[in-house]
């Protein structure tokens, strides 16, 4: 059985939207705990480009990614390879990919782990002192194309986001961090600290922007230089321990005029990706609302499809009484209206049951 707890105070409900996501590249709490977190110290400045945590949840038809860290404003690019379908390129074949800002041909020949099959790509660029703030998305393969969904400025708008992009992508973007990993290039990371960071860039994806993947997703995020042809050691999921920045060659070199060709991810310890779990999703309270004039309370909830749930309240959590059950699921997110209860009850509590 399985329980979604909320405490619920009416005097605040009117205007409370509960476990929602802000893109504002800070972590929120509905995010839970970290998926992926680096293990090496940044070979790219500190504070300059590091990668400190990943984090992701899926609410709502939309796969929210949270990357805890910097992005130096000297147009390093973030880069973030999405694998959400079958088939894809496990190694980059430049001339079958959409070139947007020169990636495909810096990445022709580049190998990521076994497992994973890159589909969709994110790059995001930052410089002119934090005033410009770019957003590319390319959708790799035969038929794909890619380009500048979005370019923002962060320092005077005035805010870290939401910035909205041309194609419905979302980006937040928080540089402040001076905390986490440090820079002694591929020394152990200090992972607490680097849990402890909560600003850097954070995304809402819409899922049908990936092909509406319905099993998991895999990601590999890096930093590479602002030609898409020096790799950092910044990567998640991480690089082993001892491992420098990659450069052109995998060895730390630059080499000119040159691709990522001799890169070959599986000869690095372990996964360079991160899976997020797209399957049985976890139940949890996401929104209420309250109509004054008619007492109408509405809470909404993520769920599965094909289940039943039951709604109950509570005034001491000790007691529950149900005020429905056998409520169908009505797919990704389920929504129950009911009247409220009387004005004299300040405090009521309620929990959502998966039956
Ligand atoms: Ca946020
Ligand atoms: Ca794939
Ligand atoms: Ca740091
Ligand atoms: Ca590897």
């Amino acid at each position: 059985m399985k329980i979604s707890l909320y405490i619920l105070v009416l005097k605040l409900i009117i205007s409370t939207l509960v476990f929602s996501i802000e893109v504002d590249g800070e972590l929120d709490d509905a995010y839970g705990g970290a998926l992926s977190v680096q293990q090496v110290q940044t070979g790219f400045g500190d504070p300059g480009s590091e990668l400190d945590a990943a984090y992701s949840i899926l609410l709502a038809d939309k796969l929210y990614l949270m990357l805890a860290g910097n992005l130096e404003p000297n147009f390093n690019k973030l880069e973030i390879f999405i694998d959400s379908e079958s088939g894809g390129q496990n190694k980059i074949i430049s001339n079958l990919n959409s070139n947007n800002d020169n990636w495909a041909e810096k990445f022709d020949g580049f190998t990521f782990d076994k497992g994973f099959t890159a589909d969709y790509l994110l790059i995001v660029r930052h410089g002119f002192g934090s005033t410009q703030l770019d957003l590319d998305f390319t959708k790799l393969g035969a038929g794909g194309s890619g380009g500048m969904v979005g370019r923002f400025d962060p320092i005077n708008s005035g805010k870290n986001g939401p910035f909205e992009a041309s194609n419905g992508l979302v980006i937040g973007f928080n540089n402040t961090n001076s905390g986490g990993i440090g820079s002694d290039q591929g020394q152990r990371a200090n992972q607490e600290e680097a849990r402890s960071v909560r600003t850097g860039t954070e995304l809402s994806i819409p899922l049908e922007l990936i092909g509406s993947p319905k099993s998991e997703i895999r990601m590999c995020v890096m930093i590479n230089g602002q030609g898409h042809d020096y790799l950092s050691n910044q990567f998640l999921g991480a690089m082993p321990e001892w491992t420098g920045n990659l450069g052109t060659d995998g060895l730390g070199g630059y080499v000119d005029n040159s691709s990522l060709g001799d890169i070959d991810l599986n000869d690095f310890e372990g996964d360079q990706f991160f899976v997020i779990t797209n399957g049985v999703r976890s139940l949890e309270i996401i929104g209420f609302d309250y109509d004054q004039d008619l007492s109408n309370l509405s809470i909404t909830w993520v769920s599965n499809p094909g289940v039943s749930y039951r709604l109950e309240s509570s005034i001491d959590m000790k007691s529950w009484s149900d005020i429905e059950d056998g409520i169908i699921s009505q797919g990704e997110s389920t929504t129950y209206t009911f009247l409220d209860v009387e004005e004299k009850e300040i405090c009521k509590f309620f929990r959502v049951v998966e039956e």
